[in-house]
């Protein structure tokens, strides 16, 4: 999958490509990335990429020109691929639109900085907007780090083998499953047993139980909209009767 970052600060990008996954799939040529200097398109020799807005106002606006010039080098590069503007008006990024994402030929992130983009950029010449957030930012840059980074592990064989993206979170719309490792008991805090079982069925259920409670008491909003299969339905089932009992306890 081909990256390509558009961007006034692209060195803010080399520390992000040189490490952990990310650098072992670029490594593995799992993913092919880029930067551009949108200064580079500047017309002018001082290489201006933003003006003052049309209409007035505190803020500065990035200039069409020096954008249109980049993204169109990079569509050319790529033809494949879709470009997406990083902007608080985009439809807000989650797990399933990294999957969907990581369909794709290729990505060219246009980072904004300033107020923002001239709107006819926009219109014109890009196929998505999206927001990693509802907060402002003061540029695109670390969305378009969030978005490279959540989709490069959904490329088949960037995670080894030990770790599967489809355990994510979020992966079957629950939080995941409570994580122990080494040493057994830590500060008189032991390993839940059954995770020492050996017992892969018993582990799996345990499993799923964990998640399933985090998600209720941290995420019940998930829940709302999952469809829940019957096993799921059976747990929280036999919840309810153990909370009831223990309500009829607390009464009597
Ligand atoms: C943003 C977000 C974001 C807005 C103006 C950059 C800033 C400046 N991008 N999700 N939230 N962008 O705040 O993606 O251009």
């Amino acid at each position: 999958m081909f990256f390509t970052v558009l961007s006034i600060f692209p060195k803010m990008f080399d520390p992000f490509w040189a490490h952990g996954i990310i650098r072992k799939a670029i490594e593995e040529k799992k993913i092919l990335t880029s930067t551009i200097n949108i200064r580079d398109y500047a017309p002018d020799r001082h290489q201006v990429t933003d003006d003052r807005p049309y209409g007035g106002g505190s803020g500065m606006v990035m200039k069409p020109e020096p954008l249109a010039g980049a993204i169109r080098d990079a569509a050319q590069r790529i033809p494949a691929a879709k470009t997406v503007l990083l902007t608080p008006q985009g439809r807000v990024f989650d797990q399933r639109m990294a999957q969907e994402l990581a369909s794709c030929a290729g990505l060219v992130l246009v980072c904004g900085r300033y107020e923002g983009v001239d709107e006819r950029v926009c219109h014109e010449l890009v196929d998505y907007e999206i927001s990693i957030g509802d907060y402002v930012l003061t540029g695109g840059e670390l969305a378009a780090m969030i978005i490279i980074d959540a989709v490069t592990r959904l490329i088949p064989g960037v995670l080894g083998g030990e770790q599967a993206a489809e355990k994510d979170s979020f992966a079957n719309d629950l939080l995941e499953h409570a994580h122990y490792t080494r040493p057994r008991i830590f500060e008189g805090s032991q390993v839940p047993e059954v995770l020492l079982s050996g017992h892969h069925q018993e582990i799996e259920k345990w499993r799923l139980e964990s998640s399933l409670m985090r998600t209720l008491l941290k995420r019940s909003d998930l829940l709302q909209k999952k469809d829940l299969d019957r096993q799921e339905i059976e747990i929280l089932n036999k919840w309810q009767r153990e909370i009831k009992k223990l309500i009829e306890e607390f009464r009597d």
